[in-house]
């Protein structure tokens, strides 16, 4: 039987790595679509290139998506069955700082890969999915927010993000492409981009507990999450394209959790019981036991309008494909202040 051929764009991500290991276990021929950095050695695509490769079933392309000639030439190279969407500038405080890059990577993007594969007549051979976003809800009307719930944006790349879920929605039903939007609520794991405030709280727990005593120093303490892990989520991400039709659907935990909350998991897990002190500007995480300052706030980490608090209803994915995510918080979270640790170990 021939094997199916993915095409994964944003491959050097965190969910890019996450995927394509699920698909290579699976037993699919990969290919990723890399920009081209003058920095050629993150630990995600070594690992990729290295551990996941041994068969030779991953294939890296350069190109980006601001330029669609070279998806053009990675759609003729790789001809995929499956498209993962997953490139974009994925970073929401950036996104206020570059809003019109985020909008042409985010938004315009997306239309140069659709356009790509109609015009390369693939559309009948190919499904797509879309990389969406709880972000998309901005201030909630309604929670916990599903399918059906309207979009209030709060940042350029949620705005960009609206644009690509509603364009995807159209080539549906415009050209009867099956492609589908994962309305994906926030999932993490050791692989976290570094700035994420999950990673960034776990790598101050871990460097805490190796001795430093810097102090972590975050925004918005009360915003409130809702944190899975991304290994469960691009599972979702696969079972989606073996659907019979193109559809939207919501992939999350259903649990909620402020960003003190976080960081308290992660401070357990070096054994600092972490007590809170203050108000506003002035609240402090503390250790109970030696009262050292362990958390602070900068409102550099403020962002100019900000998502106050999201909590997503899966039960659409549920009925569809049974999805239904394994990997509880606290694991998580041990997970990557272990692996954290590991690598600081490593690599003072
Ligand atoms: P990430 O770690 O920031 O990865 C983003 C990927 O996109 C990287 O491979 C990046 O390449 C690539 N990329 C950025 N700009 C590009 C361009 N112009 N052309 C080609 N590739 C480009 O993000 P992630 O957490 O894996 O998220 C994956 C996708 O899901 C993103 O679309 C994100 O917006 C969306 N999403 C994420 C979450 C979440 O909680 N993780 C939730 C909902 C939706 P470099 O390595 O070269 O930077
Ligand atoms: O912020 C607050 C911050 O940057 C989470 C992306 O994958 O998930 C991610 O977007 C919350 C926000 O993720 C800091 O204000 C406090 O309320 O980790 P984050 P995000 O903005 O939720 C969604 C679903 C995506 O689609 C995105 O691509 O934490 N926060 N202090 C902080 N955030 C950061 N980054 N840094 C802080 O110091």
């Amino acid at each position: 039987m021939r094997r199916r051929v993915a095409l994964i764009t944003g491959i050097t991500g965190q969910d890019g790595f996450y995927l394509a290991r699920h698909l290579l276990s699976e037993g699919y021929q990969v290919h990723g679509l890399r920009r081209r950095t003058s920095f050629n050695g993150s630990d995600r695509l070594q690992n990729l290139s290295d551990t996941l490769n041994e068969g030779g079933s991953l294939t890296l392309h350069h190109g980006d998506m601001t330029d669609q000639a070279s998806l053009i030439r990675v759609l003729q190279e790789s001809k995929p069955d499956e498209i993962y969407n997953l490139a974009a500038q994925s970073h929401v405080q950036v996104s206020f700082e570059k809003p019109a890059y985020t909008t042409a990577v985010n938004a315009l993007g997306v239309v140069h890969l659709l356009e790509a594969v109609r015009l390369l007549g693939l559309a009948e051979q190919t499904r797509l999915y879309q990389a969406s976003t709880s972000e998309m809800y901005g201030v909630a009307e309604s929670s916990p927010q599903s399918e059906t719930t309207p979009f209030r944006p709060r940042s350029p790349y949620a705005a960009a993000k609206v644009f690509a879920h509603h364009i995807m929605v159209n080539y549906r039903e415009a050209y009867g492409f099956h492609a589908s939007n994962g309305i994906c609520f926030n999932h993490e794991g050791p692989e976290r981009g570094e700035t994420f405030v999950s990673r960034k709280i776990t790598l101050a727990a871990a460097a805490r507990r190796l001795g430093d005593k810097s102090v972590l120093m975050l925004g918005n303490l009360s915003a409130s999450r809702d944190w899975g892990h991304a290994a469960d989520f691009v599972v979702g991400m696969q079972q989606m394209l073996q659907q019979p039709h193109g559809d939207d659907y919501v992939l999350a935990t259903g649990v909620a959790r402020s960003v003190r909350q976080f960081a308290e998991a992660a401070f357990r897990v070096t054994g600092i019981d972490l007590a809170w002190e203050g108000e506003g500007l002035d609240e402090r995480g503390v250790d109970r036991k030696s009262g050292a300052v362990i958390i602070a706030v900068d409102p550099r980490h403020f962002r100019p309008s900000e998502v106050q608090a999201l909590i997503g209803d899966a039960s659409k994915a549920k009925e569809a494909f049974g999805w239904e995510p394994r990997i509880s918080f606290e694991e998580m979270v041990r997970e990557m202040v272990e692996s954290d640790t590991a690598r600081m170990r490593k690599e003072p």
